[in-house]
């Protein structure tokens, strides 16, 4: 039987139908909003994954051999109980940690938040969202009040006339995205900023080539053109946001020269940018084609990733688009439920709706409908990049349940990372294939993959999507909203943990409701007639089924924005110089940036082991400039090496004029040898804790062999 469902990747969501009939069971491209029928290579080939030969079948314990071996659920679970039990005694209840993933489900994600702090009592839980949309979802947070990737529906960009996007490459990482670049490509509006030439890049009409991690001086330099020239929307700025005065102090000194000496981007280019922007924003005001600036990781993934969003922002609101018809800001979220994940109590200092732990009335609210007293849920934790550093040291935890994350490929310094996992008393890793850090676990539980299960996943736009079963699940394998109940009522939690995906949600929506990320009139039956539901959507929101027809919020801030006087910030942002380590400012040092190859998907469990995939994309590329690798006495196809202070790369040369002369790039999917984030390190931002995951300061040589 089909069954319409969505891809388990990114945040696009893209709707694709699943027939159980057929072996192997057939996938193929369902027409849903943001797709409009099409896939990615990824999605097309994601059935392969159900019936993979490495699945795993059953928990597995790494015995006094120190080998993993298979054993019963009963002792699988046993163990967890027994080994949280004896942890916690000796060290307090913060010495067991969670680490869960914006790959969950919304009712996994709630439930896995739920249990960290009623059935394990820790404070210690944060997730890999945090490496991802922390640092837009602190400075969306500053000014407007609300994190929603798109506030508005993506289809919005099927009329732009002028698109910037900054740091995003869309082309490779979300391919039916690039649908809704059309219109402002046929306008000659598309504007990238990526230091590289990306296959976005590529279609831009403009692409500008900033030093990595200075997009946020090109971003003052664009918005003091916009004041220098009186350029911004003077009205809009009055009637909506607060702080224009700071905001013109703050802009004062970024004139296009200085930020073309920082960024090399042509001062030039600067204003004739800053003027298309403003000239096409005041059409749209009159009604012509509609100017959005969107964010991706290459801006948000550096230790100035908040401030550089809050200068997007800042940009954006000057042109006066942000709660208008005429455009918008926006961030594009990256992992399937990268939206939902980061709105329902998996953040560390997060109670769920999109509430603070810290705020009484929010910890009163949850505790309500948690049946609990609100004193004896935790208080804030700590984030994803300090939890893993910690661990296992003074202070830090002991115990890690894992949730739908590598961190031995994905966080950053792999190697202090892999060093953190192995002093821990214990490690469980939940997943469904041996993952680089399920080999280093001491229990491995194997779950339900998405077309096993029932769920809710809320896309890049905020819209509630139901992911369906087709298959029934596969012998030894339990989903993990089985698994947490049954482990919250042996550890004799204070409250029930159901089992069942549909009283999940139906107990998130009461969790949420009256909160920023209200879900409370969202519920399957709605969702299984058709209905295209956004948050918020309080109870009693009238809900229609019709084709074509939103519920909820498709479209935020309209009429306000959500800080309680209703008007935006503007935040005037300063840059800071960058942390380098002094072992890392040697002559010939390169920047490192790091991304995504269209075939492979993070940290490439899944995708590495779909043969399609793998022969597209088998090893690390590192991609280098051909007068940088002529000066360095490599040729294409060569072996190299990348170096710094944290570690050290093996990949192999592909030369690309499309890169930067002093920067090089490298897909972070890659184990071992090849692991990107060998060479990030330890810097964070200060409002997100967001890693610096797109600049690291590397030597690059030649591989010589020695053998
Ligand atoms: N194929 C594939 N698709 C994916 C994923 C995947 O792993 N593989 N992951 C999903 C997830 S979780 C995410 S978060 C999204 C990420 O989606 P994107 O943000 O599109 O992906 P990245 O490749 O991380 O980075 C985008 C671009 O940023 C550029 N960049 C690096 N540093 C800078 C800089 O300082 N300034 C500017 N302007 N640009 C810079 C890089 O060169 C790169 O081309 O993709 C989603 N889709
Ligand atoms: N150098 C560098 N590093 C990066 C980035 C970068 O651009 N450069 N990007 C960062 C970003 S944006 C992200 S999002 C992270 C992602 O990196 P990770 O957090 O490592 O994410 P995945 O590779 O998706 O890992 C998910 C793991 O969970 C499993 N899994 C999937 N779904 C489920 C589920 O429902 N339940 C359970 N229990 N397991 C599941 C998969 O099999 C896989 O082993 O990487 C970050 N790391
Ligand atoms: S673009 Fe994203 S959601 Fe769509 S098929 Fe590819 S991985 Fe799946
Ligand atoms: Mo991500």
């Amino acid at each position: 039987m089909a069954v319409a469902t969505h891809c388990p990747y990114c945040a696009l969501q893209c709707g694709i139908t699943l027939d159980a009939g057929t072996t192997p069971v057939g996938l193929s491209g369902r027409n849903f909003e943001t797709n409009g029928g099409a896939l990615c290579r990824k999605g097309y080939s994601a059935a392969q994954l159900l019936e993979h030969p490495e699945r795993l079948h059953s928990p597995l314990e790494r015995g006094a051999d120190g080998v993993l071996h298979p054993v019963s659920w009963e002792r699988a679970l046993d163990l967890v109980v027994h080994q949280v039990r004896a942890v916690q005694q000796a060290h307090g209840k913060d010495a067991v940690a969670v680490f869960g993933s914006g790959s969950l489900t919304n009712e996994k994600a709630y439930q896995l938040g739920k249990f960290a702090r009623l059935a394990l009592g820790t404070s210690r839980i944060d997730y890999n969202g945090r490496f991802c949309m922390s640092s837009a979802a602190a400075a969306g947070n500053k000014a407007f009040g609300l994190d929603r990737g798109l506030p508005f529906p993506l289809a919005d960009l099927d009329r732009a006339g002028t698109i910037l996007l900054l740091g995003s490459n869309v082309a490779d990482t979300m391919p039916p995205f690039v649908r809704h670049l059309e219109s402002a490509r046929e306008n000659g509006g598309l504007i990238v900023s990526d230091p590289r030439r990306s296959a976005t890049a590529e279609l831009a009409d403009t692409h500008v080539q900033p030093a990595p991690g200075t997009d946020l001086q090109l971003l003052l330099g664009l918005a003091h053109v916009l004041l220098a020239e009186d350029l911004a929307d003077t009205e809009y700025l009055d009637a909506r946001t607060w702080g224009l005065e700071s905001l013109r102090i703050s802009l004062a000194s970024w004139w296009p020269e200085r930020v073309q000496s920082l960024t090399g981007v042509p001062a030039s280019v600067i204003r004739q940018t800053a003027r298309t922007l403003a000239s096409a924003a005041q059409a749209a005001r009159s009604g012509g084609k509609p100017v959005y600036i969107l964010t991706g990781r290459g801006v948000e993934q550096h230790a100035n990733g908040t401030a550089t969003v809050s200068a997007a922002i800042n940009l954006a609101l000057l042109l006066g688009l942000p709660g208008t018809l005429a455009g918008g800001f926006g961030t594009i979220t990256g992992q399937g439920n990268g939206q939902g994940g980061r709105e329902h109590g998996q953040k560390a200092d997060q109670l769920p709706g999109y509430r603070k732990i810290t705020d009484p009335a929010a910890r009163r609210h949850v505790a309500g409908v948690w049946g609990v007293d609100p004193d004896i849920i935790p208080g804030p934790g700590i984030p994803a990049a300090q939890l893993l550093a910690t661990l296992g040291e003074p202070g830090g935890a002991r115990m890690l349940l894992m949730h739908g994350s590598n961190p031995v490929i994905s966080s950053p310094n792999a190697n202090r990372t892999a060093a953190a996992l192995r002093r821990l008393d214990y490690l469980v890793v939940s997943d469904f294939f041996l993952s680089e850090t399920a080999a280093q676990a001491d229990l491995v539980l194997p779950v339900l993959q998405w077309a096993e299960e029932e769920g809710t996943m809320t896309n890049l736009e905020g819209r509630v999507l139901r992911r369906r079963a087709a298959l029934a699940p596969p012998p030894g394998v339990r989903s993990e909203l089985w698994l947490l109940a049954e482990l919250a009522a042996r550890l004799q939690a204070p409250t029930v943990f159901n089992a069942d995906p549909r009283e999940v949600f139906a107990e998130l929506g009461r969790a949420s409701a009256g909160g920023i990320a209200d879900y409370s009139g969202v519920d399957y039956t709605s969702l299984d007639a058709g209905a295209a539901v956004y948050w918020p959507c309080p109870a009693g929101t009238p809900i229609s089924t019709a084709p074509g027809e939103r519920s909820g919020t498709p479209r935020l801030f309209l009429e306000r924005f959500a800080h309680p006087d209703g008007r935006a910030r503007l935040e005037p942002v300063y840059p800071q110089p960058a942390a380098v380590d002094d072992a890392d400012l040697r002559p010939g040092t390169i920047s490192l940036v790091t991304g995504r190859l269209l075939e492979h998907y993070q940290s490439g469990t899944q995708t590495r082991r779909v043969a399609e995939l793998q022969q597209a994309a088998p090893a690390a590329l590192a991609q280098i400039h051909p007068d940088t690798a002529l000066a360095r006495g490599i040729s294409d196809g060569q072996e190299v090496v990348l170096e710094n202070s944290h570690g050290r790369v093996e990949a192999t040369a592909c030369l690309d004029a499309g890169i930067r002369l002093d920067t090089v790039f490298l897909p972070f999917h890659f184990p071992e040898t090849q692991n990107a984030n060998l060479l990030t390190g330890d810097a964070v931002d200060p409002d997100s804790s967001m890693p610096e995951f797109k600049h690291a300061p590397v030597l690059l040589s030649r591989l010589e062999r020695h053998e």
